[in-house]
């Protein structure tokens, strides 16, 4: 950790030494990437430097090309770039680069700055907006005010485990210690106090209900069943509406429901992480309303949304509503096709070809590896593709079970063509032309039997 710290200072060291000159920042877009480019959005309007910011899903050789005519000097990737350092380096020469990221990258010296923890930290330990947010502090104290973002990516990411790990957790200490945030343990779809209290459970992803997560029926029969009005005069009722007595039906309840769910099944309480000073004062929900901002293409409302605490509450709820109703429709497919799937032993394929909005392809995927629907440790691909003619091929394992699924993909991908497959160990994806999609299953699954 120190090792790295001290990389994080050289680092800002050499950023120093720089001409006031302006900024490429390039970003991946999803929840980290948006945190991070918040993170030195602000940090370098503090310095009085000019910058431009793109965000993109994945670094591709022609993005690169166009980077390459574009006249800045130095250019910072962060939360993407590991897996194409030496095509960076090749095709911008003489610039200053710096890659803020942590997906895993083949060994590489050489010009670039490169800030990733991947080789000594673990995956838990610190996301981009992490790195970027250390960057940032050693640039300016003031840049303090920032940690929130830092754990909004972390939590996007998946690297909180009902606590925070590594730098993530020295990042939480120094916000609650200057009073940022509050660490409170909570109910979990206590994230959408302000929904009517059906709407919160059918939306309740995390943790999965089994017969009302996804399902409107089955979250209005639910209630129904423990005795709980939907209704009252002023019509839906909302979760904060709830009396203390029918809190305590609900929770039962749903223990009840998940008893039988490998996982366990009183684990339905969480930490809040509540912020200070923010409309969206809960860290998952605002780092929810950051994933989708991102699937949804709002890339500078999301920015907006880091940056600007009185961002009305109200564009923030609508965004979250029309990204779960997306997710809430992927399922209900799922669920009602689940038997159909290429399924054997140790991995399943579910090619949902236009049936899952490509862009939540990845979500959908993390959120049927946290149900209880496959046993842990299966390989999970989801494949949905869009109206241009790309597959995206979503890799998740069962359970967060420690499989090795990227090097599984990284593997099919390349015996059908010179796709680049990205991501961590049991969260990576890929993108492959339509036509490919039976040579890909054909491969897959031949390769994942092999190794049965
Ligand atoms: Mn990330």
């Amino acid at each position: 950790m120190d090792l790295f710290l001290s990389g994080i200072k050289e680092a800002v060291k050499k950023f120093r030494q720089l001409p006031k000159k302006p900024i490429r920042i390039i970003s991946q877009l999803d929840a980290d990437g948006l945190s991070s480019a918040a993170i030195l959005i602000k940090a370098f309007s503090r310095e009085d430097l000019n910058f431009s910011v793109s965000f993109v899903r994945q670094l591709t050789y022609s993005f690169l090309d166009e980077l390459k005519r574009e006249d800045y000097e130095t250019f910072f990737f962060l939360d993407l770039g590991s897996a194409m350092l030496k095509d960076i380096e090749k095709r911008l020469k003489e610039k200053n680069i710096f890659v803020l990221d942590h997906h895993v990258y083949e060994d590489y010296k050489g010009e670039i700055i490169n800030l990733n923890p991947s080789k000594s930290l673990n995956y838990e330990d610190v996301s981009s907006s992490g790195i970027s947010y250390l960057f940032a502090r050693e640039l300016n104290e003031k840049n303090k005010e920032l940690g929130f973002l830092a754990l909004a990516g972390a939590l996007g990411d998946n690297q909180e485990r009902n606590e925070f790990f590594g730098l993530n957790k020295i990042i939480l200490e120094e916000a609650v210690e200057n009073k940022y945030i509050e660490v409170k343990e909570d109910f979990y779809i206590f994230g959408s106090r302000n929904r009517p209290i059906y709407k919160a459970l059918q939306y309740c992803f995390e943790p999965y209900i089994p017969g009302v997560t996804g399902k409107e029926e089955g979250a209005i029969n639910f209630l129904k069943e423990i005795g709980i009005e939907i209704k009252n005069e002023n019509g839906f009722r909302k979760i904060s509406e709830l009396s203390g007595d029918e809190l305590k039906k609900i929770i039962p309840a749903v223990i009840l429901k998940r008893i039988g769910s490998e996982e366990e099944p009183e684990n339905i309480f969480r930490k809040a992480y509540i912020l200070n000073n923010n409309e969206f004062n809960d860290l998952r929900e605002f780092s929810t309303l950051l994933n989708a901002c991102a699937r949804l293409n709002k890339t500078s409302l999301g920015v907006s949304f880091c940056l600007d605490k009185e961002k009305a509450r109200e564009d923030g709820t609508k965004i979250l509503d029309e990204y779960r109703n997306k997710i809430g429709k992927s399922l209900e497919w799922f669920y009602k096709n689940k038997d159909k799937f290429i399924e054997a032993k140790n991995y399943v394929i579910i090619n949902a070809e236009n049936n899952i909005d490509i862009n939540i392809a990845g979500v959908v995927a993390s959120l049927i590896s946290h149900s209880n629907v496959y046993e842990k440790g299966k390989m999970i691909f989801v494949m949905a593709n869009n109206v241009i003619g790309e597959t995206k091929i979503s890799g998740r394992v069962s359970g967060g079970k420690d499989v090795d699924i990227r090097s599984k993909l990284v593997k099919i991908t390349k015996k059908i063509g010179d796709y680049v497959s990205g991501g961590h160990s049991v969260a990576c994806g890929s993108t492959i032309p339509q036509e490919k999609e039976n040579e890909f299953i054909e491969v897959a699954t031949k390769v994942l039997s092999e190794e049965e």
